[in-house]
């Protein structure tokens, strides 16, 4: 239905009007858009609440970089724009490190931010919250645009979606200029003027020739692997991916956000015996994986000295050979690719050579077993495979719940040690490594799924996002924030050089209590010292589904530098402090 604008002082006689602010929620609910995450203010607070009065929900958060992410990941989740809503510049600009990263991460995204005056703007006279934000944004995200005008406000919105869904998905800008909102228009017109998009996001079929030679190369191979991105986990097509893999019978290694495509627990699945197979492999079939850094840009020490050829399966003609010479290139949409390529595969497909099979599967059980015992440990103050060895059976037991997670020793062990069940329940820093996802990301999902949420935290990486906490026990969110507390970045022992009174720049006050900051909310703030006190914690809060934070006490010297990428930090040959 569309709305119209009520003026009471209208003459009885006058056309219905329609104006900017309708025109938006019209578009947004037309595209199927509703929920909207952001923070109000002048221009955008008026559009807020009428959203909510048109039944779209409207989650409001105390900093735009949480609200932008929390779009971010619901567009994941859902393969539907996540909207973030923001005011003028400064607003904007909280808004758009979600953005890039929503772009990095191949999320679609639309941050939809009022701007100031464009006549003062553009003559730089000093308007308030005065920026040139489209320029800005533009080489931040896939694409962006302005709307001058209400009658082009469902082709502006219609145009958001498409670049924002279609081939590799990301982050795109769309600016409303304060103006654009109160401008009033005939309502038929405006009607009119809405665009409904229609396959937004096509389906890109990968030629025939170009499966016929992917397979051929992954036929020849001996000691094949198949890596799985988060594009394979974005794509949902989760029982053709299993089908492929389960048909060839080669390992498979799922990146961070591909873990539990297919279970961590599946017999083919090399993840504890990482650094093994992509030494050893000849044949690696990535799907929807780039070669980035997360993978050592497919080359050098960590890929060993065998040959490699690569099959890879993106929707971006680009990638290919970004970081090597791919053998095979298979350019189209993951799902069209797998099936595809399940098609070509027939009936009689070879398995993989049993030597190799066997030989990945014999070191991960060896490597599981070397982890087992110090996952049990019950020491308290905990480190952190006592603790989570405690959350690992807690999702084990609970495959639906969602896992969000960052901070740099809390993440790189529990990516290692929590095995994922199901498709995109993972959900952590992805492409960059970014600090500050965690509330954003766990709220979205709670949102969005309905499912409960673990936010499993580096008390530095928590600090990014802390006071959405707020915002968990307003909306009443089952989300429970476990902070893994060592008092600081990787570690909390660093001391000043110098023996002066400013503590090292690594390390945060000893033993705070973050639980405090949910009593403060009205949620329940829990302070946990063994891996049993968190464990009972966890499962109260998942089987209550209320607002929870656990201030888990980490043994403040049991992470390690940069947690598992301390070869990355550059080095001197100089060793002065
Ligand atoms: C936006 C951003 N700022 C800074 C960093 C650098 N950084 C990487 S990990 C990290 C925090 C690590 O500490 P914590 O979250 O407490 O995890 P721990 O290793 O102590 O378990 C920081 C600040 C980053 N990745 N992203
Ligand atoms: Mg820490």
């Amino acid at each position: 239905m569309l709305n119209t604008a009520t003026k009471t002082d209208a003459p009885a006689d006058q056309q219905e009007l329609t104006d900017g602010f309708h025109l938006v929620i019209d578009a947004l609910k037309l595209n199927g858009i509703n929920t909207i995450y952001g923070v109000p203010g002048i221009p955008i607070t008026d559009l807020g609440r009428m959203a909510q009065a048109e039944g779209i929900r409207v989650i409001s958060f105390r900093h735009e970089q949480n609200a932008g992410n929390a779009a971010a990941i619901a567009g994941f989740l859902t393969k539907k724009p996540g909207v973030c809503l923001t005011v003028s510049a400064p607003g904007f600009l909280n808004g758009l490190t979600a953005l890039a990263n929503a772009t990095t991460n191949c999320f679609p995204m639309i941050l939809i931010s009022g701007s100031s005056e464009r006549e003062i703007v553009d003559l730089q006279q000093g308007d308030y919250e005065e920026m040139d934000q489209l320029a800005i944004a533009k080489p931040l995200c896939k694409a962006a645009f302005r709307v001058l005008h209400a009658v082009d406000i469902g082709i502006g919105l219609a145009r958001a979606i498409r670049a924002a869904m279609s081939g590799r998905p990301g982050g795109v800008y769309l600016d409303l200029p304060g103006k654009l909102l109160g401008q009033v228009m005939n309502a038929e017109a405006g009607a009119k003027s809405l665009v409904k998009v229609i396959d937004a996001a096509p389906a890109q079929i990968p030629a025939p020739s170009a499966i016929k030679r992917a397979l051929d190369v992954f036929k020849s191979a001996k000691r094949p692997l198949i890596i799985l991105g988060k594009g394979a986990a974005y794509a949902q097509a989760d029982d053709d991916i299993r089908a492929l893999v389960e048909k060839s019978g080669v390992p498979f290694l799922p990146m961070s956000m591909a873990k539990g495509l297919l279970p961590d627990l599946h017999p083919q699945c090399a993840g504890a015996a990482r650094s093994t197979v992509l030494k050893d492999a000849d044949v690696v079939m990535l799907i929807g994986a780039r070669l980035n850094w997360l993978l050592s840009h497919g080359k050098g020490k960590s890929w060993g000295d065998q040959p490699k050829k690569f099959i890879q399966l993106d929707i971006e003609p680009k990638e290919m050979d970004s970081n090597v010479e791919i053998a095979a290139p298979v350019v189209g949409d993951i799902a069209s690719c797998v099936t595809a390529l399940l098609e070509a595969m027939g009936a009689n497909w070879q398995a993989a050579p049993a030597d190799w099979v066997n030989s990945v599967k014999s070191k991960r059980e060896e490597n599981i077993a070397k982890m087992a015992p110090r996952l049990m440990n019950n020491k308290s103050p905990m480190d952190y495979h006592g603790a989570l060895g405690a959350l690992r059976t807690i999702i084990k037991e609970r495959p639906d719940a969602i896992l969000v997670n960052e901070g740099a020793n809390t993440l790189d062990l529990a990516r290692g040690v929590i095995d994922m069940y199901k498709p995109r329940k993972r959900l952590d820093v992805g492409t960059w490594g970014v600090m500050g996802i965690g509330m954003g990301f766990a709220i979205a999902a709670a949102i969005e799924t309905g499912k409960p949420v673990l936010a499993v935290e580096g008390d530095s990486a928590f600090g990014f996002s802390g006071m959405e906490v707020e915002t968990i026990c307003r909306y009443n969110l089952p989300v429970c924030v476990v902070i893994f507390n060592n008092d600081g970045i990787y570690r909390g022992t660093d001391v000043n050089p110098t023996g002066g009174s400013d503590v090292a720049p690594t390390v945060f006050v000893k033993g705070s209590r973050y639980d405090r900051m949910m009593d403060a909310f009205g949620g329940i703030g829990v302070n946990a010292t063994t891996p049993d006190e968190l464990k009972r914690a966890v499962n109260a809060a998942m089987d209550s589904g209320k607002p929870t934070l656990i201030n888990a006490v980490i043994d403040p010297a049991s992470g390690s530098e940069s947690g598992r990428i301390g070869n990355l930090n550059p080095q001197s040959i100089l060793k002065k402090k």
